[in-house]
Order: C-alpha cells, then sequence, then structure tokens
C-alpha cells in the first residue's frame, strides 16, 4: 500500500489517468491526497471531477481557489468568466449537483497523521502555529458545509484585509483565512499578503518573501504538502516543504509525491496536447 499526494489537476484528465497509470495506482490498496484546483483552465474539468468522485472512497482532497469558484458559481455567488468556460459542463451535466456537493463537503486543511504531514492548497501561513492553522481552517469549513455557505462566498472574493488580526471577525475574517489557504504565494514581514505575483519564488515583490521562506518563519517538524504556485515547477529547497503544482495545464508536469519514502514521479503533460 502506498500513499500519493498529487499537484493540482486543474481538468487535465487525460495527464491524472496517465499518472495513476504510471504509479500502478490500485484503488483499494494505494490512497491519494489531493491538493485541490481539481478543475478549471484545462481540456476536461467536467471528466476530472468525475473520475475523482469515482475514486471518493480512496483519497482525501483539499479546496483550491478554483474549486471555491465553481462552488461560488454554482450558488450565484459569482459570474463565470470566458475563462472559466470549461467549467459550464459542470453546472450542466445531469451528475453536476452530486459532483457538486461532495466538493462542498471537503475540506481547506487535512492532517496525515500517520506521515507526520499536513496537506492545504496553497500552504501554511509561516506565522501561524500548526493549532492555529487547523482552528482557523475549521472556522470556515464550519460554514462551508453548512447552509450558510452562500454567504461566504457572496463575501469571498478580494484581497483586503491583506494580513491576519485576531480581531477581525465576521465575513473579513473567512476572506482572509480563505486567500491565506487557497491564494498565498508572496507574504511580507508583518504578514500580509500579495496575492497580484504569480512568478518565481526567487523575484519576489520588493519587501516580500514566498511563505516558505519568511524569516519569522514557525518551525515544525510536521511535512507540509501544497499546490497551487505552478512557477515553483515542484521545486522548493527546504526541508518539509513539498510543492505539488508543477504546471501540468500549462504544458509542465503533473506530480505525485510518494509519502512512503518521498520519491516523485511526474508525467509530462506537453506531448499530448
Ligand atoms: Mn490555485
Amino acid at each position: 500500500m502506498s500513499t500519493y499526494a498529487i499537484g493540482d489537476l486543474q481538468g487535465c484528465l487525460g495527464a491524472f489517468e496517465r499518472l495513476l497509470e504510471q504509479i500502478n495506482f490500485k484503488a483499494g490498496a494505494d490512497r491519494l491526497l489531493l491538493a485541490g484546483d481539481l478543475v478549471a483552465r484545462g481540456p476536461d474539468s467536467l471528466g476530472t471531477l468525475r473520475k475523482v468522485y469515482g475514486l471518493r472512497d480512496h483519497l482525501r482532497c483539499v479546496l483550491g481557489n478554483h474549486d471555491l469558484h465553481l462552488l461560488a458559481v454554482a450558488h450565484g455567488a459569482a459570474p463565470l468568466k470566458k475563462k472559466d468556460r470549461d467549467l459550464q459542463a459542470i453546472l450542466d451535466a445531469p451528475d453536476g449537483d452530486e459532483l457538486l456537493g461532495w466538493l462542498r463537503q471537503q475540506p481547506l486543511m487535512i492532517d496525515i497523521p500517520e506521515f507526520d504531514a499536513v496537506m492545504t492548497h496553497a500552504g501554511i501561513p509561516p506565522l501561524w502555529t500548526l493549532d492555529q492553522a487547523r482552528s482557523r481552517a475549521r472556522e470556515v469549513e464550519a460554514v462551508l458545509h453548512s447552509d450558510q455557505c452562500k454567504d461566504l462566498f457572496n463575501n469571498m472574493y478580494g484581497n483586503e484585509p491583506a494580513g491576519w488580526s485576531d480581531a477581525l471577525h465576521g465575513a473579513d475574517r473567512l476572506r482572509v483565512i480563505t486567500n491565506h489557504f487557497t491564494r498565498m504565494r508572496f507574504i511580507n514581514e508583518a504578514g500580509e499578503l500579495e496575492l497580484q505575483t504569480k512568478g518565481e519564488a526567487a523575484a519576489p515583490p520588493p519587501g516580500y518573501f514566498p511563505w516558505f521562506d519568511h524569516p519569522k518563519r514557525v518551525h515544525y517538524s510536521t511535512r507540509i504538502l501544497f499546490g497551487h504556485w505552478a512557477a515553483l515547477a515542484g521545486d522548493v529547497a527546504i526541508d518539509g516543504i513539498e510543492a505539488l503544482d508543477s504546471g501540468c495545464v500549462w504544458d509542465g508536469f503533473l506530480t505525485a509525491f510518494r509519502l512512503e519514502d518521498q520519491q516523485r514521479f511526474q508525467c509530462d503533460c506537453r506531448k499530448h496536447k
């Protein structure tokens, strides 16, 4: 039995199926951990979501910004933009409600205690302890998984407030937590997010750091698995930080990281366009 953490699928069903073949994935014996952004921008978001749903008893996944956007659109809280038109097929599908109902019940953060690891879509905010991260994730999940989820989606969009404060409450508090777990890349010394820049870790905006490189980062031995940041190409040279998004949807690679022996497997997404 093996456990594989896999990066952002973003609707790349063919690459996902090839990678499962490459690692000789056996449902029932092996397990998957998906880093979120299952859908959007790729060739077959509906097919990918159906494939993941079909494997739901053999995997755990966290939600990414694109997954939350899809849910917000489905709940009438955001418009579907042209660049997201591949999501329309999910909204129109006869099994769309079932797929979206399952997606909405997924968490923002999971613990993988057997490997002393955690997974979120964008990472763990550097100034938060793991206990703080966990309890803040549970705050958003409690609303997301409830009948009040539309309030969350209605107030989810925006980059402000940029940083955490214990005094935050209501919609602002939920937005800040959601932004940290699903959109974070660069952050300044005071812990404020910069949510525009998507480039390489070596080229941060002035005054900002990649979240995992923050000079005051809270340190712990627990391994952090995350996706979201394709420009890292799955490569962060810091022990215990495992970047999984290697830009499958952008002609890059789809990455699987085996937790038992820390071995990486990649399938090339360029050959099959
Ligand atoms: Mn993302």
